[in-house]
């Protein structure tokens, strides 16, 4: 299955690496050093050279406890590393938002998907991803980024993630969205908690049964930390490489990470023994 994400082509046939490209100042995995299009097209680059399959550009951290951005500063900070990337590089663009303007400008500029923590539940958003008529990625999250942490809470968790899953392709198809468009992530840390996270990673595969493609962030985040003595970000490269190979062997189709290397190399190893297992 190839996604077609403004004519560049994802290849689903086999799991790939969406790399993450942060351009927000107060970013915990770049530490603010590529906020300006040129360091922000070396990392793209660097990532494509490891072999991302697509770079997923985000302008507003969506981190828990996390502010919004205004508008315009958001624009500012996504639009001209798109365009840079979009001129220079082979791959296609996702753009991280919840913003209804910020995803018609994004793909005006070139971005092929639309990558949406809110699951397009934010005002505008359904529309203006119908009418971009690119692949989008609905995530689940529970509450807003400011309070999700506080006290997650779910009859279980991985029902009601996937009725979460039903409701939202339901709503993107009767807004026009074709459902061949559409791409399912159970948003690790987002209103949850470790136990809510592994359960969801756990039982990956149910969330498949729409037959829509998953996509899963576990990269550096705090699930992993929690599991290695409440590691610092820095060393939790391993712990996140067993969590994308256990997604990906569990049927995730992209895995939205930080250290693209490392990542390709384990999924190489993934996709060879797949191919054999039926
Ligand atoms: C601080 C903490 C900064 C956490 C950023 C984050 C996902 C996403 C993010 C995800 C999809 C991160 C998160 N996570 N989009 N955006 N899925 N689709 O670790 O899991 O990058 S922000």
């Amino acid at each position: 299955m190839i996604l077609d994400c403004a004519g560049r082509g994802l290849d689903l046939t086999r799991p790939q690496v969406m790399g993450i490209l942060n351009v927000t100042p107060d970013s915990f995995s770049d530490g603010g050093c590529f906020t300006g299009p040129e360091r922000a097209l070396e990392r793209a680059r660097r990532m494509v050279e490891e072999g991302a399959a697509i770079i997923d550009v985000g302008g507003e951290s969506t981190r828990p406890g996390a502010q919004g951005v205004p508008l315009e500063q958001e624009l500012e900070r996504v639009i001209p590393v798109i365009e840079a990337i979009r001129s220079e590089l082979a791959v296609p663009v996702s753009i991280d938002t919840s913003k209804a303007h910020v995803m018609r400008e994004a793909v005006r500029a070139g971005a092929g998907m639309i990558n949406d923590v809110m699951g397009l539940r934010g005002e505008g958003a359904l529309q203006a991803a119908a009418d971009a008529a690119v692949p989008v990625c609905l995530m689940h999250m529970q509450g807003e980024p400011r309070t999700m942490q506080r006290a997650p809470s779910y009859r279980e968790v991985v029902t009601d993630v996937a009725e979460f899953f039903e409701q939202r392709v339901r709503a993107c198809v009767a807004a026009g969205i074709p459902r061949e468009r559409l791409l399912l992530d159970p948003g690790f840390g987002f209103g949850k908690s470790l136990e809510h996270n592994l359960r969801l990673l756990a039982h990956l595969d149910v969330l498949r049964r729409p037959g829509l493609p998953l996509l899963v962030g576990i990269s550096r985040k705090s699930m992993i930390g929690a599991l290695l003595n409440d590691a610092p970000v820095e060393r939790r490269l391993h712990g996140s490489l067993a969590a994308a190979v256990m997604a990906a062997e569990r049927g995730a189709a992209l895995l939205r990470v930080h250290d693209v290397g490392p990542t390709v190399e384990a999924l190489k190893v993934v996709a060879a023994v797949l191919m054999r297992a039926g």
